[in-house]
């Protein structure tokens, strides 16, 4: 990253600070991030819904769907927070589909929502719906996940994280917990859906380090969807394939990594021992994982962004501008990370 790049970051975490308090990551203790919805089922929820300046804020959310435990946590975060706002908070998962997105924009079109939120499932294709919503009248707020269009002000402002820069932290572990172990040393990576943000911006990242150590090599890289079974089958194919060649796994999120362990053990290695394993997210169970040793590091994501949302939203219904890019503050989670931090993660 040049320097004007990061300055403009910056500048950009200084808004999401202002903007937030860091109120997405502090979420009340008494919280239960278990995801209790049903796939494919629209609700509205907040059951008394306040009135803000004259009158009640409507926000449609189209979720792109529940693959992972970082999902669900953060679905519970906004309706937990839209509760919360008292503002009425219409739901709709899309269960991994574009198209699906697409036709609850337009449901939330035809609702006339105040502000319509979007975590979108790809980074393509969303120039035409955000046209659609503009047409209509309605602020688009992304949640999460970048969707790439050239006329940026078809939405108002990205709620979250950075995940170039995480893919760079994955890289840098591997590189210094690699750097005694004679090359060439295997690498597998582990993608998550293709075409998304977070698996474009993690695996340039981690590229954009390892790229730079002849002795690290990326063997294979498999896409396991962001999910635990296909983590567990794409690994499962990756050591047939290359075996002990493999001495490191770079899985873009927990869920894949767990599955992945489960392949290493049934393979006969010893994950975080004979595969050094380094994933993204920091779920509950990761980080049991990581205590375990059975991983080595984790990146943090962080799903809470519910509560960042919902402030956006009466912001913007207040007519104030927001900040383009909203991000929100992670940290990295060691071997060396207390068990008693491990235990009190919540999701
Ligand atoms: O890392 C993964 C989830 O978009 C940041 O999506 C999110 C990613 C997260 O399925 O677990």
């Amino acid at each position: 990253m040049g320097l004007l790049q990061r300055f403009i970051l910056n500048v950009f975490i200084g808004f999401a600070v202002l903007l937030s308090g860091c109120a997405a990551v502090t979420q009340d203790a008494g919280n239960n991030y278990e995801f209790k919805g049903s796939a494919g089922t629209r609700e509205s929820l907040a059951a008394e819904p306040s009135r803000t300046a004259d009158r009640t804020i409507t926000l449609g959310f189209s979720q792109l769907g529940t693959e992972s435990d970082w999902r669900n946590a953060n679905t519970a975060s906004i309706k937990d927070a839209a509760k919360e706002a008292e503002i009425r908070l219409i739901f709709e998962n899309a269960e991994q589909s574009q198209e699906q997105q697409f036709q609850a924009v337009r449901s939330f079109i035809r609702q006339k929502v105040d502000v319509i939120a979007i975590a979108p499932v790809v980074e393509k294709g969303w120039e035409p719906i955000l046209r659609e919503a503009r047409q209509a009248g309605i602020p688009v707020i992304l949640v999460d996940r970048l969707a790439e269009v050239s006329d940026t002000s078809l939405y108002t402002a990205l709620i979250g994280s950075d995940f170039y820069e995480e893919g760079r932290k994955a890289g840098k572990f591997v590189v210094d917990k690699v750097k005694n172990v004679p090359g060439p040393v295997g690498i597998a990576e582990l993608k998550g859906t293709a075409g998304s943000a977070p698996s474009i911006g993690r695996g340039d990242g981690f590229r954009e380090i390892v790229r730079n150590h002849s002795d690290l090599a990326i063997l294979e890289s498999a896409v396991g969807n962001f999910t635990f079974e296909e983590g567990k089958e794409a690994m499962r194919s990756i050591l047939k394939a290359r075996g002990a060649e493999v001495r490191v796994l770079f899985s873009h999120n927990d869920d894949m990594a767990l599955g992945a362990i489960e392949a290493i053990e049934e393979y006969g290695l010893s994950p975080g021992k004979d595969i050094v394993i380094v994933s993204v997210d920091g779920t509950r169970r990761a980080l049991v994982n990581l205590e375990k040793g059975k991983l080595n590091y984790v990146v943090e994501c962080n799903p809470l962004l519910g509560p960042n949302l919902m402030q956006a939203v009466k912001e913007l219904m207040r007519g104030r501008t927001l900040p383009k890019r909203i991000l929100t503050p992670e940290t990295v989670f060691t071997e060396a990370t207390p068990a008693a931090e491990l235990a009190n993660r919540k999701y």
